[in-house]
């Protein structure tokens, strides 16, 4: 290993040091970057790496809020400011009880990567809270939201850093937070947040462009590889935003998509998921994936009892991890393969362990790496930024064919890179390596800061 790599790998290990996947995620990266630095060597005495994992400000604060029954009830919030290399901080919110500093500086750190590979001004922040939504009312969720954002208001606005939505954060969650900002900054700043709902300035297709995005990779992944989704089964884990526009978009590009889970465990229809019937559960009557099976008592329902997701030992041909961290193990890499999976696509953020995308990669599976991947979601937000700054919108055709080219210029530059540094066809370094290096030209073309 580069003697550069292997002392900052020692230092980064040493200062967060309880950090598990705030670790991973930088080892993951900087694992793969060796290349560049060897063709770099100026990168050491610029401390290009030293920087790039060292956030410029990390924010925690007191949540404060009172439940139905009048309790006080308090939580922790969290906005890490990442990186402003090449735009205004950007990144989503996450409302989960396992949210930590870990989780939210290896988000963040992934967002700076996927953030530069859609090729839009967009620099890397994530945030949130420990905070869980499940089981509160209506009025819980906006008292918390209302109690989150008078204190995140004074770090974010549309230049400065723009959160969006992630686990636990939706359009429901980001109305919320929006008029709470509004209403202290006595001002329509549209640009502040994104993910709104299209009524007071959000974007057509925002909504479905995570999902969508992947597929439209994971499409270009196998066009590369003379493949399609033509006839091709798909497992989807998780039931929330993104996996839904993915099974979505997968249905339209002729895929059949036999799987989905939630946190508790998972569904398998062979004839083909009832799609509208899991917007139903999950978007409307926020309910459990299990509820699937009183209309479906032919589906299969499988309860999560380990670590190991029960989604994936559903032979297929294509599984999108689309919930969580580390959801996909070795185990459950391995069952995969022996199953004949032909390609993964990361539709969540770091959804492999490093031991499953290695013997996924070694087994010559096709990986669609998250941090470009699943970027369609943030570049459309971006495209909702632009609307907003220009006061005028596009239709849905016209976002949706936006996303489309991103995506495949995101697949083509990964692509590219693979070939360049000499690993054809590995689309994890290939992502790294575009990312990287135009994160540290524009980091040598700014000087020390
Ligand atoms: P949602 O809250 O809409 O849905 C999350 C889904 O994942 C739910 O089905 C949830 O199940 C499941 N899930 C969450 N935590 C766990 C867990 N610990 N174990 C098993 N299942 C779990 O979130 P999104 O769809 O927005 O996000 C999903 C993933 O995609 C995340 O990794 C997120 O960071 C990533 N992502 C999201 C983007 C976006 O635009 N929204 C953009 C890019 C990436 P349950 O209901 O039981 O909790
Ligand atoms: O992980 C992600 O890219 C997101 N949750 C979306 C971020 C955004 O700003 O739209």
């Amino acid at each position: 290993m580069n003697e550069y790599l292997k002392d900052v790998l020692h230092d980064i290990n040493q200062k967060n040091l309880n950090e598990q996947e705030f670790l991973q995620a930088v080892k993951e990266v900087l694992g793969t970057v060796k290349p560049l630095l060897n063709s770099h060597p100026e990168y050491k005495k610029l401390a290009i790496l030293e920087r790039i994992t060292e956030p410029e400000r990390i924010i925690t604060f007191r949540v404060p809020w009172v439940n139905d029954k009048g309790e006080i009830k308090v939580n922790r919030g969290y906005r890490v400011q990442f990186s402003s290399l090449i735009g205004p901080y950007k990144g989503g919110l996450r409302f989960h009880p396992s949210v930590n500093q870990s989780i939210m500086k290896f988000l963040a750190f992934e967002q700076i990567f996927k953030n530069a590979l859609t090729g839009l001004p967009i620099g890397g922040g994530k945030g949130g809270s420990d905070f869980d939504p499940k089981g509160k009312s209506d009025n819980e969720i906006m008292n918390f939201c209302q109690s989150f954002m008078t204190e995140l208001y004074r770090h974010i606005g549309q230049d400065v850093d723009v959160p969006a939505g992630d686990i636990g954060v939706g359009a429901r969650e980001i109305g919320y937070l929006f008029g709470q900002y509004k209403r202290i900054r006595n001002a329509y700043e549209g640009g502040v947040l994104t993910g709104k709902a299209v009524s007071y300035g959000g974007s057509l297709a925002r909504k479905e462009a995570t999902g969508y995005g992947l597929i439209f990779y994971v499409r270009e992944m196998l066009k590369a590889h003379n493949t399609s989704l033509e006839n091709k089964t798909v497992t989807i884990s998780g039931s929330g935003n993104v996996a839904i526009y993915a099974a979505e978009k997968a249905i339209k590009n002729g895929a059949k998509v036999i799987a989905m889970s939630d946190s508790n465990g998972c569904i398998y229809d062979k004839n083909g998921i009832d799609l509208e019937l899991i917007k139903q559960i999950k978007e409307i009557q926020r309910g459990r994936i299990y509820e699937y099976i009183k209309k479906y008592p032919d589906a299969v329902y499988m309860e999560k009892n380990s670590n190991d997701s029960p989604i994936w030992t559903i032979k297929t041909d294509i599984a999108l991890p689309c919930a969580t961290q580390n959801e996909l193990t070795l185990n459950s890499a391995k069952i995969l393969v022996e199953n004949g999976v032909l390609a993964i696509g990361e539709g969540a953020n770091m959804p492999c362990t490093q031991e499953a995308t290695d013997y996924l990669l070694e087994n010559n599976i096709l990986v669609a790496p998250a941090k470009a991947a699943n970027a369609g979601g943030v570049a459309t937000s971006a495209i909702e930024m632009s609307q907003n700054s220009m006061r005028y919108y596009y239709t849905f055709e016209e976002v949706e064919a936006k996303l489309e080219r991103i995506m495949i210029n995101i697949f083509n530059s990964c692509k590219d890179s693979a070939e360049n540094y000499g690993c054809t066809g590995n689309y994890v370094a290939g992502a790294n390596l575009a990312a990287f290096s135009k994160l540290a030209e524009a980091m040598i073309a700014q000087g020390v800061v």
